[in-house]
Order: C-alpha cells, then structure tokens, then sequence
C-alpha cells in the first residue's frame, strides 16, 4: 500500500516537473528584438552518410540558441538559425565536439 503510494507521488512530481521545464515561461518575458535570429551556414566535412547529417542535426536542434537547422550530407553544408544565444564559434564546437570538421562559409 505504502510502496503505491509512493510511486504515485513519484510520478506525479515527475508529471509537475515535466510540465513546468516544458514551460517556454522565460522565453516569453524575452522581449521581441532579443530573439531575433542569425543564418550561419557552415561547411562540414567528414560526414559519411545521411546518418553523420541527422546525427549532427539532432545535437545542433539542442545546442543552445538553435532555433533550426538542416544538414546535409549531399551539400556538406549545415543551415543554422539561432539567436544571439549561439555564436559562430559555440556552433563549429558542437559540429566538431561529434568529430566533424567545421568552418562557417556565411553568417548575417
Ligand atoms: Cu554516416
């Protein structure tokens, strides 16, 4: 009975927390001109296949600042958008933190 109990109140914290982290509440006191985003493209070598493009893909949508990205492999050419949170740099490290050689071609 106890253990249920508990389980319960476990899951429930875990639901309130959940909902609460999913809350884009701080994001929404950010004014407008703060979220404004840049295009970075960057040249990236290394990858193999369509794979190495989703995986980078995937790591890029969650670097800090990213609102979209798409890689391709066929191009070598990552498309980012991201706010003034990401940089030319905090991008090239995470494209090369999952061993790929990066270099940004444009950003404005
Ligand atoms: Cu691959």
């Amino acid at each position: 009975m106890l253990v249920k109990k508990c389980q319960t109140i476990a899951l429930l914290t875990v639901v309130a927390l959940t909902l609460v982290s999913c809350k884009p509440s701080t994001d929404a006191s950010v004014p407008t001109a703060k979220l404004a985003t840049h295009n970075y493209t960057i040249e990236v070598t290394g990858m193999h296949c369509d794979a190495c493009a989703n995986s980078i893909q995937t790591h890029l949508k969650q670097t800090a600042g990213v609102v979209g990205c798409e890689v391709s492999f066929e191009s070598g050419v990552a498309d980012i958008q991201a706010t003034d949170q990401a940089t030319a740099a905090s991008l090239t490290q995470a494209i090369e933190a999952l061993g790929f050689q990066a270099k940004v071609e444009s950003e404005g």
